[in-house]
């Protein structure tokens, strides 16, 4: 059917954070193709850092991220704290399928996610990686609404800013059937069927 062949596609950009591709296992970027840095030194991507796997592909991003990159400063003292987002042609009072995956850093305490959709707060995680010797994914899914021609997907640290903490991966958004299709079809099921 059309409407939900269109409904189920996906609207994010990147949301895997396998683009850009890039030598070593980890390295910190101005903007990445589909998200933009809200606040914070950069944004990080990791692909294998301490044999550490992914969620899906084999990339993801440290929200509490580096000031200098790999090779450049110290480790100590730097804050890494940030925020990013993307911008999403939306369909006002439209419903959309929100669905990530969530991992503390194994051996760190503090990881703390805070997730927003234009204005509304849709979650704000906590996990601990200590006693983890890989990665811990969780996924999580909600069902937001959205309130403007334009939205912001927005994903935050809210760890101690101390470059450790708060991995994500495997961001998908996708429109739900709405009022507008409803609109469409209920007349079409609704008109009673003429007798010969
Ligand atoms: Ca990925
Ligand atoms: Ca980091
Ligand atoms: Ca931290």
């Amino acid at each position: 059917m059309l409407c939900c062949a269109a409904a189920n596609a996906e609207l994010l950009v990147n949301g895997d954070f396998e683009d850009p591709t890039f030598n070593g296992s980890w390295q910190i970027f101005d903007s990445i193709p589909g998200w933009q840095l809200d606040s914070g030194p950069s944004i990080e991507v990791q692909h294998g850092v301490n044999g550490w796997t992914a969620y899906s592909g084999e990339q993801w991003i440290e929200l509490d991220s580096d000031e200098n990159g790999p090779g450049g400063g110290s480790f100590g003292g730097e804050q890494g704290s940030s925020a990013i987002s993307q911008d999403i042609d939306t369909e006002p009072g439209g419903q959309y399928l929100l669905t990530f995956a969530f991992s503390p850093r194994p051996g760190v305490n503090d990881n703390r996610l805070l997730v927003e959709f234009g204005d509304e707060v849709v979650a704000e995680l906590f996990a601990s990686g200590i006693g983890l010797g890989n990665t811990n994914w969780q996924v999580f899914e909600f069902v937001v609404t959205s309130s403007s021609d334009i939205t912001s997907l927005r994903f935050s640290d809210l760890s101690q800013s101390n470059t450790l903490g708060t991995f994500i991966d495997g961001i998908s958004l996708t429109a739900l059937p709405g009022p507008a299709v409803l609109g469409v079809l209920l007349p079409l099921l609704l008109t009673p069927r003429r007798r010969r």
